[in-house]
């Protein structure tokens, strides 16, 4: 039986651009990976001890908050706050970000439990995570702070709980894969080195919101709609699960194209999802296993963000599907 790697030991043995990986952000991980194990549990038990259903509560989205949301919040803030390397934390659910003990290089952003809507119903819902580079580590920490690029994350990552609980890591050299050990506890190694086709036959968007979508994307998708009958000479599948993470990790597991364009129902919104915690580190494990992502406009890591939780459209997966995407925008 080959030997079973967990996160703790890859993250002292392995190497980033050939440099060993900084003892502050192998805890930060550790911890994040931690708290996510504990919320796997809660997640499983659902019902059974009262946690699914609304919260009565609101976030800074105006969205109203699930139980679960507020509890995977609160885990992940006492999860990592003793991390020394940590100088500040920024979650969807608080509306500033949050000073903390360390006082270290690195900034965490995250969404605690994308998809929530689909708690109440068993469907796979995830946390997702981005680690940035504070640029002035020395300072007291600013809001301003966080308004970095996602070319500016150390790290950043996603933990889909779902048939599995499943672990998608970059540290800007590749992507890894964990999936946890219910047995010991232990995030495992699965997948060392994960690549995204640069063609595929599978799209991924919400349908029912066609007649809102601006011409380019409503082009692309009716092109895959029309499939050997029309310009792409190949059919087209579709999935929609209405929640990024397990979305975005079959799109990591088997290629395809994840799109969640503007639409004209909210015309002064460039888009549903938020750039900081959803959009920049799904594009970081994106890119750096081969595909592509963008706004239609730009490259999403390459947005100078003005709010926290400012929102974008998002396009992101295979390269070449994303390429003819942006050509359609041009
Ligand atoms: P819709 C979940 O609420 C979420 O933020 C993403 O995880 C998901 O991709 C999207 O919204 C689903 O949105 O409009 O299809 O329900």
């Amino acid at each position: 039986m080959s030997t079973k790697i967990h996160l703790e030991q890859y993250l002292k043995t392995t190497k980033a651009k050939g440099a060993s990986i900084p003892i502050g952000l192998q805890e930060l991980l550790i911890a994040v990976a931690n708290t996510c194990t504990t919320l796997s549990d809660e997640v499983a038990q659902g019902a059974l001890i009262g946690l699914l259903g609304s919260a009565g509560t609101g976030n800074v989205q105006g969205e109203v908050q699930q139980k679960l949301d507020v509890i995977a919040n609160d885990l992940l803030i006492e999860g990592v706050q003793e991390c020394k390397a940590l100088a500040g934390l920024a979650s969807e659910e608080m509306e500033l970000p949050m000073p903390v003990q360390g006082t270290g290089d690195y900034l965490l952003l995250f969404d605690p439990l994308d998809g929530s809507s689909n708690i109440d119903v068993n469907v796979s819902i995830g946390t997702i995570f981005s680690i940035l580079h504070k640029q002035n580590p020395i300072a007291a920490l600013q809001n301003s702070d966080f308004l970095l690029s996602g070319r500016h994350q150390a790290a950043a990552g996603y933990v889909v709980y779902g048939p599995q609980t499943t672990m998608a890591l970059t540290l800007g050299d590749g992507v890894v894969m964990f999936t946890l050990d219910k047995a010991t506890g232990q995030f495992v190694l699965i997948k060392d080195r994960v690549e995204i086709s640069p063609t595929t036959k599978e799209f991924a968007i919400n349908m029912s919101n066609m007649r809102h979508w601006a011409e380019p994307v409503r082009r692309y998708v009716l092109e895959c709609l029309d499939g050997v009958t029309g310009t792409r000479k190949k059919d087209f599948n579709m999935r929609w699960i209405a929640s990024m993470v397990a979305d975005v990790h079959r799109v990591l597991s088997r290629g395809g194209v994840f799109m969640y364009p503007w639409d004209q129902r909210e015309p002064n919104k460039p888009g549903k999802l938020r750039l900081m915690y959803e959009a920049n580190p799904m594009s970081f494990l994106v890119e750096q296993a081969g595909g592509a992502s963008t706004n239609g406009k730009q490259v999403i890591m390459d947005i100078q963000p003005q709010d926290l939780h400012e929102r974008v459209s998002v396009m992101l997966g295979s390269k070449e599907e994303i390429e003819r995407l942006q050509s359609y925008h041009a």
